[in-house]
């Protein structure tokens, strides 16, 4: 090629990508304080930097003149004590100080770094700083040597995003891979973390937005969006527990979920017709596999019309849904937003009338195609079509159905270019009537909340689960969130485990992926493996696609039937742990699946360990992932821990192989720690438990809280709950658990409580409780009288007495 040509294409070639044209702030015009707020003036913009909390402030760039309008649904805090802080300003800057660190404002030109309390820079923008184009928004920062990225929500690919390119743009994406980005979700909130330090990024703007973290320099990352404003919220950390739960303060946390949505949930495309599905019931009963919900996917319906029942496969869903609550199941159906453009249909004709539709801005309805042929899409942007959205699912609640599974809410459009609403459409926003290209990554969130405020109305009594694909931050205050049509691979196995921890720090704690894999059908070696993955994520849903074989846990042979069973079987002994592990999360936003970086930002290992993690503050989970492994290496976090399954002691910060047979996930519980655990049920409240176990691993003086409630109503909000401290402590040859008195009104049933310590040399001379001397019992006789008993063979003492609200004291010399 002459040379000639070649710069002719050169010069077209760069013409075509001619880079945006950035405007960046510029120097300073003037400023001043209003109130918790700093207002910088520069370049025809108004920079707000105001103080929420000493560690939290929201950055704001906005045309002068232009007021206010809430970014999106996500922040629910509005009012924050008033923050101590000092001003001081030099020709150079202006420097805010609060107790947890400075918010520097350069001048010429205007730039905003954070610095903590002894003056180091945390963050701060790189010299393009905040800039427009157009519509277009963006900020660019500096990206420090070592610095690694963590949370964005829903994401696949590898744990720490550092090096990534992210984009927030809700999308109906079966099969994706593990460099597929946007996904179903938008969460565009992030941690930086290097040397042990962390601070949080929360950029609340709903457009299409980008995250380049490093992709395109290695000396900065940037973030923005395709509209609305620059609109960010900075967390100070340092910890990423501090930053998380000031975070969930900010954009709300997960109420406490009904307890039997933490038991097993078997799901498929689709079970019908009814008595299908009382097969699938039956078989679990039949063969002793713990389970307690059934989920009915879009054949339960006439032609796909959303609140309705196909009566034909379902004559009598009320009947149905009775007899199988006699067998402890409940049944969960899905909903999918678009309604059938059908005149004849009762939600048609509702929703028509009440102007409950998107239309776009000339007043035509959006008509798009899903499952049931054209259909209008509810504008949940609006509070009376939430209102009347949530009224329809009486007909559903009616029938007993207490599970509400959101999909396709993208919204996933199949017939459009852009496999979603035109971005023309209009929707209400509350009042502002805004388009859909603001509206679009809120959409999801927005159905959960119709969907959760309705039946909550229609079911007061009741917790409602809800379960959903897309979602924006703060989906949480609804919903539970599952990881969208994944793949039956070792590879998407591999992929659940980050993606659930990315998502589990960003806000959302109550995750899963569809165990098994959705499409494709799994080796009972991987449906074993997955299924183990499943008992330490909060959600425990096995899926399946349509036109498929059978994956339920009995398909895979009688070998991994039984191995499945007792998977099963652990999930329901641990169920006390993980309901307070879950009750945590309400209460903190501390979520129950952590990355080890979460937990232990100071540990350089931890940074790129995407194999295990944290499920609680006690147990490390070390899943199986790959083929044919019978053992699996892991590192141990600093500190002392026990292998749950022999009790044998480790020494941490180190690294550790031990034995993964088909029956065995390693587990890891850290010394000083005690996890509540019951017997095997067969479903959620099948029967008053007789026992509830406390295990010691001894170690390091610890406090825990130990909380129990009727685990279905709302009566804990106003005190009916059962709360207690766990104390571990030693001294000298006495080790002692005390179990501190009960708080709250909630009585739990008649039952034992036995202090099963394990790792005791050999046989105690003597164990008390409070100031009586126990006698000695046999084995058979735990959890029935008062009484201890020495294991010598595992070295495990059990403490069996009957429960009591006082306060309990159990010393073992
Ligand atoms: O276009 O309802 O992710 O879990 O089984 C597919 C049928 C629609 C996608 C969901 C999947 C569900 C399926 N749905």
């Amino acid at each position: 090629m002459s040379r000639v040509r070649l710069s002719f294409l050169v010069f077209l070639f760069s013409f075509s990508l001619s880079p945006a044209q950035w405007t960046s702030l510029g120097n300073l015009d003037s400023s001043r304080v209003e109130g918790n707020a700093l207002l910088v003036f520069s370049t025809g913009r108004v920079l707000t930097i105001r103080l929420l909390s000493p560690d939290l402030v929201r950055i704001r760039l906005s045309r002068i003149g232009e007021t206010e309008t809430p970014a999106t649904p996500a922040v629910i805090k509005s009012s924050w004590a008033p923050v101590r802080f000092d001003m001081s300003n030099s020709p150079s800057s202006v420097d805010i100080r609060t107790e947890k660190g400075t918010i520097r404002v350069a001048k010429n030109p205007v730039r905003v770094s954070f610095l903590d309390r002894s003056g180091a820079v945390i963050s701060r923008d790189d010299n393009k700083g905040m800039a427009w184009d157009g519509k277009e928004v963006r900020v660019w920062k500096e990206m420090p040597q070592g610095e690694s990225y963590f949370g964005f929500g829903e994401k696949s690919g590898r744990l720490n995003k550092r090096e990534t390119h992210l984009t927030m743009w809700n999308t109906d994406i079966p099969a994706y891979k593990a460099d597929t980005d946007p996904l179903y979700e938008s969460i565009p909130f992030f941690y930086g973390i290097r040397s042990g330090k962390a601070y949080g990024i929360f950029f609340d703007n709903s457009y299409r937005s980008s995250f380049d973290m490093g992709k395109e320099s290695d000396t900065r990352y940037s973030f923005g969006a395709a509209g609305g404003e620059l609109n960010y919220y900075f967390f100070f950390g340092p910890s990423p527990k501090d930053i998380l739960s000031r975070f969930t303060e900010l954009v709300g946390r997960m109420p406490l979920p009904p307890l039997w949505s933490l038991g097993y949930q078997q799901c498929r495309w689709s079970y019908t017709p009814d008595k299908r599905v009382r097969e699938i019931a039956r078989n679990f009963r039949d063969r002793r596999i713990p389970a307690d919900v059934i989920y009915l996917d879009i054949d339960y319906m006439e032609g796909y019309r959303i609140f309705t029942w196909n009566n034909e496969r379902f004559p009598d869903p009320a009947g149905m849904v009775k007899d199988l609550s006699k067998d402890g199941f409940r049944i969960a159906v899905i909903v999918d937003p678009g309604i059938k453009h059908d005149p004849s249909y009762a939600a048609f004709q509702s929703g028509s009338a009440g102007d409950h539709f998107l239309k776009y801005p000339d007043g035509k309805l959006f008509i798009g195609k899903v499952w049931p042929g054209e259909c209008a899409f509810p504008d949940f942007s609006s509070s009376a079509a939430r209102s009347w959205w949530g009224a329809q699912f009486k007909v559903l609640t009616d029938a007993g159905v207490r599970g509400w599974w959101n999909d396709m809410n993208e919204p996933s459009v199949f017939d459009v270019p852009t496999k979603t609403v035109d971005l023309s459409v209009i929707h209400n926003d509350d009042g502002r009537m805004t388009t859909h290209e603001k509206n679009h990554n809120t959409y999801g969130m927005l159905m959960t909340q119709a969907t959760y405020d309705g039946v909550r109305r229609l079911v007061p009594n009741e917790r409602p689960f809800v379960l959903t694909r897309a979602s924006y931050a703060g989906g949480q205050r609804y919903s539970a969130a599952w990881t969208g049509d994944n793949v039956a691979s070792w590879e998407h196995l591999q992929m659940a485990v980050p993606m659930c921890l990315n998502l589990s720090i960003s806000g959302q704690p109550f995750v899963g992926s569809d165990i098994g894999g959705f499409i494709g059908y799994p080796s009972g070696e991987l449906f074993a493996r997955w299924l183990q993955l499943g008992v330490f994520t909060p959600l425990m849903r096995a899926h399946s696609v349509i036109n498929e074989r059978n994956k339920e846990p009995w398909e895979f042979g009688p070998e991994i039937e039984a191995v499945n069973r007792t998977t099963i079987e652990l999930r329901y002994r641990l169920l006390p742990y993980i309901y307070n592990t879950m009750h945590q999360a309400s209460q903190t936003g501390i979520p129950a699946m952590r990355p080890l970086v979460f937990e232990y930002p100071e540990d350089p290992e931890s940074y790129w360990n995407e194999t295990e993690f944290m499920f609680g503050d006690q147990i490390l989970v070390a899943p199986v992932l790959w083929e044919g492994a019978t053992k699996r290496s892991l590192r141990l976090p600093e500190g002392s821990w026990y292998d749950f399954w022999t009790g044998k002691k480790y020494k941490g910060a180190t690294r550790v192989t031990v034995d993964a047979a088909i029956d065995r996930i390693p587990l890891f519980v850290r010394a000083g720690a005690v996890i509540p655990m019951q017997p095997v049920v067969q479903y959620v409240g099948e029967k008053p438990l007789d026992s509830l176990t406390f295990v010691v691993f001894p170690g390091k003086q610890s406090t825990s809280l130990y909380y129990e409630d009727d685990g279905l109503s709302f009566a804990y909000e106003k005190g009916a709950y059962m709360k207690r401290s766990v104390v571990y402590k030693e001294d000298g040859a006495s080790r002692e658990v005390v179990l501190g008195k009960a708080e709250g009104t909630f009585k739990p049933g008649q039952r034992s409580v036995i202090v099963k310590m394990v790792d005791v040399a050999s046989k105690p001379a003597s164990v008390m409780k409070g100031s009586a001397r126990l006698s000695v019992i046999s084995k058979d006789e735990v959890g029935k009288i008062e009484g201890w008993y020495f294991d010598e063979v595992n070295h495990e003492v059990f403490v069996s007495f009957s429960d009591s609200r006082s306060e309990i004291s159990v010393s073992i010399r």
